[in-house]
């Protein structure tokens, strides 16, 4: 397992002038196929495309269990009210839930299940804790898109996360469908760096968590990378699950269908990774979006 100490200047300075690309250093795979349950022909496959799959990562009664949860959270009126609870502007739908691997024990329950955990040490090469969580509802008819960015980008930007030695795990709590607004990922795009225009305002995240504006490429950025890269559609089954790098240029469309795209969202971070001030913006988010606590899960 690699170890590095955390880089104390600014290698992916962004929101601080005019937009460039920059080459992402640093490894994508810190860990060995010997580390954990990935095997390599899996490792390399992040480790080019950026991300992985897994077919069937809960049991049918953990996903029933977890899909319990986010009908009843959904449903509670004093989780509706909660700062961590972000509503769509125009149909007043919830739209993601915050910080759930501490309000819920059946998402902490999954969010430190060694079958998660042991992927992500292997992947990051180190111990880990737990950076965000969250749960994306995109209902059906209103399910409202998310713009391509880098989650590292902001991560970087207004949480101090150094590197993009992070990885994100979407379990899918309902089928995701290329109609039904799938996460969309342009593999190899995290071997680069994006540095965005324009600075951080003052509490961004109380907008940036509904429509990102600040940190999201231009089109003309964004047009090259896609003609490079090309775009992975990921479909996939309810139980289903993708782990990819902070780094990645990610997006989902809107859902006008009546199938509701549901996914819990666990963002794990190396704790030779652990933030510190924010690298573009006035003063850090709330503990509910980039977690304080970098004490390693067992
Ligand atoms: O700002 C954030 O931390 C969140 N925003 C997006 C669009 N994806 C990553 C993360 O959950
Ligand atoms: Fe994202």
């Amino acid at each position: 397992m690699t170890t590095t100490a955390p880089s104390l200047t600014d290698l992916y300075p962004t929101r601080q002038g005019a937009a460039q690309v920059l080459r992402r250093g640093g490894d994508v795979v810190h860990g060995r196929a010997a580390d954990g349950p990935l095997d390599q022909a899996v490792l390399t496959h992040f480790a080019e495309r950026g991300y992985l799959t897994i077919d069937q990562l809960v049991t049918p009664d953990e996903l029933r269990s977890l899909q319990d949860e986010l009908r009843r959270l959904s449903a509670d009126p004093e989780v509706r009210a909660d700062e961590r609870t972000i509503i769509e502007a125009k149909s007043q739908e919830v739209r993601s839930i915050f910080e759930v691997h501490r309000t819920s024990e059946v998402f902490r329950r999954i969010a430190h299940d060694p079958k998660v955990v042991q992927r992500a040490r292997q992947i990051l090469g180190s111990d880990v804790y737990i950076h965000q969580s969250r749960v994306n509802f995109k209902p059906g008819f209103e399910g409202k898109e998310f713009s391509w960015h880098s989650d590292f980008e902001t991560w970087h930007a207004e949480d101090g996360m150094p590197e993009p030695r992070a990885v994100s795990l979407s379990i899918s709590l309902t089928d995701n469908y290329s109609f039904n607004g799938p996460l969309m990922i342009m593999p190899g795009s995290h071997r680069e760096f994006i540095a965005c225009a324009g600075a951080t305002p003052d509490d961004n995240y109380k907008t940036s968590l509904v429509m990102q504006g600040a940190g999201t490429p231009d089109r003309e950025t964004l047009t090259e990378f896609a003609d490079r890269y090309g775009i992975d559609v990921l479909e996939g089954r309810a139980g289903g699950a993708i782990m990819f790098d902070s780094n990645c240029m990610h997006a989902s469309n809107g859902n006008v269908t009546p199938f509701s795209r549901s996914n819990i969202f666990i963002v794990y971070n190396s704790v030779e990774n652990a933030c510190v001030e924010p690298y573009a913006a006035p003063s850090p988010r709330p503990a509910f979006l980039g977690s304080r606590d970098h004490s390693p899960l067992g």
